[in-house]
């Protein structure tokens, strides 16, 4: 969550036209103000900074602009960290003119802080009808246990028959996951879409374990269309809860990932007629464009389950500027939709963090990435969701349980 304003500094206090440092702690509070006031309809009280940084000097007439966002969530308290910029500045010497001002390129970060608010838990408010306030709810954890790239050449922990699969489910779901993101492999290990192969892996996750079950109708590159929906064609006790719709084509490394326009249009009826949920795979920024044609069409119905594939080479690359454009960009045009994040190799666990923190859901696992630390292999997709996990609650967010998750993802109501 975040929150910020825009000021032109008024009163210089010291010679030479400099402002003191207490207006930037001034703007500060009342962007943590805000901030309380959007997570509990309150304004709080700021308890203390543990931070304060002056890093350049503020003159009277330059612009600033100070941001903040909650980056800890307490029961009371929330962690939060600011920064101010000065982004224009009169500009003075010899032949200007008095009123020659100098837009910097690239702001000058002027002033950066941490620090707590509280807000007593008698003061908490529920958001009144049609208000925009509240505290995130539980992470819902998904775990991409196989994926359709990743080889055991690459890594031994990367479970390929319907046993291997639904004892790494078992042990994801006792890490926290309440997700699965299936995939399936032949008997040499190769990737398949093939019906039996995902009901046997399915029934075996069922079997051990509690979660939401869903399929890829992404495959592995290179795949056609139909063969990609064989999980689709799974019905009766094993039908998958959800299904993964991908939304546009990418470069896929040095590959194409093949979603046209109206194969797009193809799978969301067959997810639809199938009665399954879509996961909306979102890899750039331009899909979200896309994904407007379907929601117009009513190809998929509002609200939705988006998740943010970031960091694939050759589509959008994982960066919190990136994430917060998708993010707004996605509660301004499909308000009430859900979102997730699955970074990419190195990506993983930073953006886990980053989604926690943004309000956001995770995924973790090892289609996407196979190391825990830099160069050390995660023994399976659940320490990576153990690590997750741990993410999550370090920034103050619980996770769901599966009855949370599926009333979160399955009981969307249609607007
Ligand atoms: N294997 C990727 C090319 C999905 O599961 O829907 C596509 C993929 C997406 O994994
Ligand atoms: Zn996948």
């Amino acid at each position: 969550m975040k929150a910020r304003i825009v000021v032109r500094m008024s009163k210089p206090h010291y010679g030479g036209n400099l402002v003191d440092g207490a207006q930037m702690l001034s703007l500060f509070g009342d962007v943590a103000t805000e901030l309380c006031i959007r997570a509990d309809g309150d304004e709080g009280l700021f308890r203390a900074y543990d931070s304060v940084e002056f890093l350049a000097p503020v003159y009277s007439g330059d612009f600033i602009e100070a941001v903040g966002e909650i980056v800890a969530w307490g029961k009371t308290s929330l962690k939060m960290s600011f920064h101010a910029y000065k982004y224009i500045s009169p500009l003075v010497g010899p032949g200007q003119q008095p009123s020659a001002a100098q837009l910097h390129g690239e702001p000058i970060l002027v002033c950066k802080a941490s620090g707590t608010c509280v807000v007593p838990q008698s003061c908490r408010r529920q958001a009144l009808p049609g208000e925009a306030i509240g505290r995130p709810g539980p992470v819902i954890l998904t775990a991409a246990i196989v994926g359709a790239e990743t080889t055991r050449e690459q890594t031994p922990y990367l479970p390929i028959t319907p046993e291997e699969i639904g004892d790494e489910a078992a042990r994801c779901a006792q890490a926290g996951a309440t997700v699965i993101h299936l995939h399936v492999r032949d008997e040499a290990g190769h990737p398949s879409q093939d019906t039996e192969r995902f009901r046997a892996a399915i029934a075996a996750i069922r079997s051990r374990c509690d979660v939401i079950v869903q399929t890829s109708t992404g495959g592995a590159v290179g795949m056609s269309v139909d063969e990609r929906c064989g999980p689709l064609r799974v019905r009766d006790a094993d039908k998958p809860e959800m299904a993964t719709l991908n939304i546009g084509t990418i470069n896929f490394g040095d590959d194409i990932f093949v979603n046209r326009r109206l194969d797009t249009f193809g799978i969301a009826e067959r997810i639809a007629q199938a009665g399954i949920v879509p996961e909306i795979e979102i890899y750039d920024l331009g899909h979200l464009d896309i994904l407007k044609e379907l929601c117009e069409k009513g190809a998929v119905k509002r609200p939705l389950h988006v998740q943010f594939v970031l960091g694939v080479r050759g589509a959008l690359q994982a960066s919190q500027r990136n994430l917060e454009l998708l993010v707004s960009r996605l509660s301004s045009d499909f308000p009430g939709s859900t979102w997730g994040v699955a970074g990419i190799g190195r990506h993983e666990l930073p953006m886990a963090e980053l989604a926690a923190r943004l309000g956001g859901n995770v995924r973790v696992g090892l289609e996407d990435n196979i190391f825990i630390e830099k160069g050390v292999l995660a023994k399976g997709s659940s320490a990576l969701c153990e690590k997750a996990a741990a993410l999550c609650q370090s920034v103050g967010r619980r996770l769901a349980t599966t009855a949370e998750a599926r009333a979160i993802l399955l009981a969307k109501p249609s607007p």
